[in-house]
C-alpha cells in the first residue's frame, strides 16, 4: 500500500475532528477524540551555501568555420636588399649629332706679321700639293724602281713606267692607277712628255693614240678623235706590214705608228684634279 492510500482516511478524520470540535462547544458534546496530524508547512529555510563547482563537462563537437576574416592592410617597404653582381658591358651606341659651334675666341695682339702670315698660308698650301702627290705616287707606282719620277704640267701629271708592255696591258696598267696612257693633245703636253723621255733616257714609249677602231683615223684612248694637233714623223703613219694601229712617241717628240704587240715603256697620264 502507497503513503498516499494511507494518508487520505488520515485526512478524512481530521476532517471529521474539526467538525465534532465545533459541535464540542455545544452542550450536547459528549466526547473528545484525540488525532495526530501534520503541522502547516514551514517557512523557507535560509539559503545555502555555494557548492563545490562541478566537475569540467565533455568536450562538445567542433563548430562549424567561421566567415573569411577582413584583407590586412599593405605593410610597409622594406629594407633596401644586397646590391648584385655587375652586369655585362653593353654595346657601344652610335655617335652622337655633333655640338654647337664654340664661341669666338679673343681677338689676336696686332703685329707686324702679315708677311709671316703669306709665307705660312704659301707653306700650308705647299704642304698640300704635296701630300696629295705624294698619295698619287704611293697609289700609281708599284715600286719606285720601275719608273724615273713624274713629269706634270698644269693640268696634268705624266707618270713613265720602265716596264716593258703591250699596248693595251700598258693602258691597263694605267687604268687600275686613275689614268690612262698619255694623250699629247697640244705641243705643251707633247713637248714635256719628250722632255721626259730624255731626261730618263728613254728611246720609246707607248701613248694613248691608235687607229685598232678604224684604219687610218686616229683616236685617243679616251675616244677622242686626233684633231688640230698632231706630230707625225715624216712618212708616218705608214700602217707598215699593214700591222700598225697604235702609237709610240720617240725622245725628240714625234710619233710613229707601230704594232700593238711588241712590248715597251710608256707614260701614263693623270689629271690633276683626279689625283
Ligand atoms: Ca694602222
Ligand atoms: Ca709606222
Amino acid at each position: 500500500m502507497s503513503p498516499h492510500m494511507l494518508l487520505l482516511p488520515v485526512m478524512v478524520l481530521a476532517t471529521l475532528t474539526l467538525v465534532r470540535t465545533s459541535y464540542a462547544q455545544q452542550p450536547e458534546e459528549s466526547c473528545t477524540v484525540q488525532i495526530l496530524v501534520p503541522g502547516l508547512k514551514g517557512e523557507p529555510g535560509d539559503k545555502g551555501q555555494k557548492g563545490a563547482p562541478g566537475r569540467p563537462g565533455r568536450l562538445g563537437p567542433p563548430g562549424d568555420m567561421g566567415p573569411p576574416g577582413i584583407k590586412g592592410h599593405k605593410g610597409v617597404l622594406g629594407s633596401h636588399g644586397k646590391v648584385g653582381p655587375s652586369g655585362m658591358k653593353g654595346n657601344k651606341g652610335e655617335m652622337g649629332d655633333p655640338g654647337p659651334n664654340g664661341p669666338n675666341g679673343e681677338p689676336g695682339l696686332p703685329c707686324e706679321c702679315a708677311p709671316i702670315r703669306k709665307m705660312i698660308g704659301e707653306m700650308d698650301l705647299l704642304v698640300a700639293k704635296l701630300s696629295s702627290e705624294l698619295t698619287f705616287i704611293k697609289n700609281a707606282l708599284p715600286s719606285p724602281a720601275a719608273v724615273a719620277g713624274i713629269k706634270e704640267t698644269e693640268s696634268k701629271v705624266y707618270l713613265l713606267v720602265k716596264e716593258e708592255k703591250r699596248y693595251w696591258d700598258a693602258q691597263l696598267y694605267c687604268q687600275a692607277r686613275g689614268g690612262h696612257l698619255a694623250m699629247p693633245k697640244d705641243n705643251v703636253s707633247n713637248s714635256a712628255i719628250a722632255a721626259y723621255l730624255r731626261e730618263a733616257g728613254v728611246s720609246r714609249v707607248y701613248i694613248g693614240l691608235n687607229d685598232v677602231d678604224r684604219e687610218g683615223v686616229f683616236t685617243y684612248v679616251d675616244s677622242s678623235p686626233m684633231s688640230t694637233f698632231s706630230a707625225w714623223r715624216r712618212g708616218e703613219p705608214n700602217n707598215a706590214y699593214d700591222d700598225e694601229d697604235c702609237t709610240d712617241l720617240l725622245p725628240s717628240g714625234e710619233w710613229t705608228d707601230v704594232s700593238c704587240t711588241p712590248t715597251m715603256y710608256f707614260v701614263c697620264e693623270f689629271t690633276k684634279d683626279s689625283i
